[in-house]
């Protein structure tokens, strides 16, 4: 069964673009209850150990600049379904291929600067709220 957990920041581009309050509204009209949520800024220490999983990948120096290029605002997420509906709403990772009306489609620079995370499984959705929230935190 699916979880109703996911996690999600808000990226440097939107929060720096101003972005961040009309994000925030898709995200609460398309059904989600924000469960935890701050702004902050990542080290770049902090950037690498979050993106871990891409540490291989050759994006990874540009990935690590560019999340800890201005504030971001971390998020848990609670509705049935969470993780896939969340991507649905955030669309393609490029938003050049993001559907019409998706968050990247509408707020995203560049397939690097494209203005939201969405977890990409339950499981990781737990381990990336632990990131930044204690379980006291979470409303
Ligand atoms: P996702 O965020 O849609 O799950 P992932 O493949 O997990 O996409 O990549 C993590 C993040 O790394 C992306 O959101 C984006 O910021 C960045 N990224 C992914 N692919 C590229 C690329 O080809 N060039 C530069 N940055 C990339
Ligand atoms: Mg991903």
């Amino acid at each position: 069964m699916a979880g109703n957990i996911t996690f999600t920041m808000i990226k440097p581009d939107a929060t720096t673009a101003g972005n961040t309050g009309k994000i925030l509204d898709k995200i609460i009209e398309a059904g989600f209850t924000i469960k935890a949520m701050k702004w902050t800024k990542l080290s770049k220490e902090e950037a690498g150990r979050f993106y871990a999983v891409h540490s291989e990948r050759p994006f990874f120096g540009e990935l690590v600049e560019y999340m800890t290029s201005g504030p971001i605002v971390a998020a848990i997420l609670e509705k049935d379904n969470a993780v896939e509906d969340f991507r649905t709403l955030i669309g393609a990772t490029d938003p050049q291929k993001a559907a019409e009306g998706t968050i990247r489609r509408m707020f995203a620079q560049s397939i690097a600067a494209n203005a939201v995370h969405g977890s990409d499984s339950d499981e990781n959705a737990l381990i990336e709220g632990a990131f930044y929230f204690s379980s006291r935190e979470h409303a």
